[in-house]
């Protein structure tokens, strides 16, 4: 009787401790400890695809119906269904397809996100970084590092699309977003254009100079480089089992990552090829570069074509497949570098 007892106070007690404890801020671990530490990620992202035929269309109105005084930047977001309320694409990741049209200007600003671009169409638009100039053409690869000023504009006679990449879901989680708009519309260039290609992305370092090397000193990477250096490749290299003949868009200086939490690689599919089965910890966003192909997500197919985007998350099982009969080409963003950097990472093979 006196343990019946002395239990019914307990489970009094116990309600009062439970009771008492939200109005304090406070929470019973043991409650929801399996909840929070499970046994592999427990993800809220969803494997996903956007559509360049659904998209287009509704870009190219955006730029006829929004004036660019209406927009810093005239974008549309990729966002994540899973992952409602947040500008993401994943946990750590945005995305977004932006244009500009002939004459127009995205003015000049700076902020703490990373960012890179990846041109999908058109032709005559720049982007100035940090002083220096790029015209950029498709397929090419554009780093915007951690708060330095950068500013678009169109230049040529066509519309200029391209793909967005940034780590502001992870900047806006730890809670280190800043932002700051140039004094000018546009910043003033003091070095000739590409001048990072010419005095960093060919092999070669002025002695005299000390660029910072926590991120690329080059703001754009060439296609033509970067699909020449592929094809010859895949000539006689047959590449990883999973993901075929891939290079990694590297900073010259360290060897690493172009940007501290961002890695970017293209990737080259022989036709007819279908790759073996892995997952990793991060995320990644792949964008159809050429040609036509498949990712199989934890058993669901994600056919692609040429600028469509799909993002595989966290610890998904994931295949790669050309289809047709030219080479399958990717280019793909992932954050990588922050589980690298934090002994989080980790791989499998299915
Ligand atoms: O071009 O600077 O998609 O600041 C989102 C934020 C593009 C940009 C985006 C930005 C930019």
């Amino acid at each position: 009787m006196a343990t019946n007892h002395s239990g019914l106070k307990n489970a009094d007690e116990r309600r009062q401790l439970f009771q008492a404890l939200p109005g304090k801020n406070l929470g019973a671990l043991w409650e929801v400890y399996s909840n929070a530490l499970t046994p592999e990620p427990v993800k809220r992202e969803i494997p996903s695809v956007w559509r360049w035929q659904e998209l287009r269309p509704l870009l190219y109105d955006a730029a006829r119906l929004v004036p660019p005084e209406e927009a810093e930047r005239r974008v549309l977001m990729l966002l994540n269904p899973g992952l409602p309320g947040l500008n993401a694409v994943t946990p750590t990741l945005y995305a977004g397809m932006q244009i500009i049209l002939p004459g127009e200007v995205a003015r000049s600003h700076r902020h703490t996100p990373n960012a890179i671009r990846f041109i999908v169409e058109g032709e005559g638009a720049f982007t100035a970084v940090n002083g220096e100039k790029t015209v950029m053409k498709p397929g090419d690869f554009v780093t915007t590092p951690t708060w330095v000023f950068h500013d678009h504009g169109n230049e040529g006679s066509e519309a200029v699309v391209w793909l967005d990449g940034l780590d502001m879901p992870l900047t806006t989680a730890l809670s280190a977003i800043f932002y700051e708009r140039h004094r000018e519309r546009q910043q003033p260039l003091d070095r000739p254009n590409d001048a990072s290609i010419a005095r960093y992305g060919r092999g070669f370092r002025p002695t005299w100079m000390t660029p910072p090397v926590h991120y690329s000193p080059v703001i754009n990477y060439r296609y033509e480089e970067a699909r020449g250096t592929l094809a010859h490749l895949a000539e006689t290299e047959a590449g990883s089992p999973f993901d075929g003949v891939m290079i990694e868009y590297i900073n010259p200086l360290t060897g690493g990552p172009a940007l501290p939490t961002m890695d970017a690689h293209l990737q080259w599919i022989q036709p007819g090829q279908q790759l073996k089965p892995h997952r990793h910890t991060g995320s990644t966003l792949y964008l159809g570069v050429e040609g036509r192909g498949v990712i199989e997500i934890d058993g669901q197919e994600f056919p692609w074509e040429e600028h469509d985007v799909v993002v595989v998350p966290s610890w998904c099982t994931h295949r790669h497949q050309s289809i047709g009969p030219s080479p399958a080409i990717l280019f793909s963003l992932t954050d990588s570098p922050v589980l690298k950097a934090f002994s989080l990472y980790r791989e499998e093979a299915q």
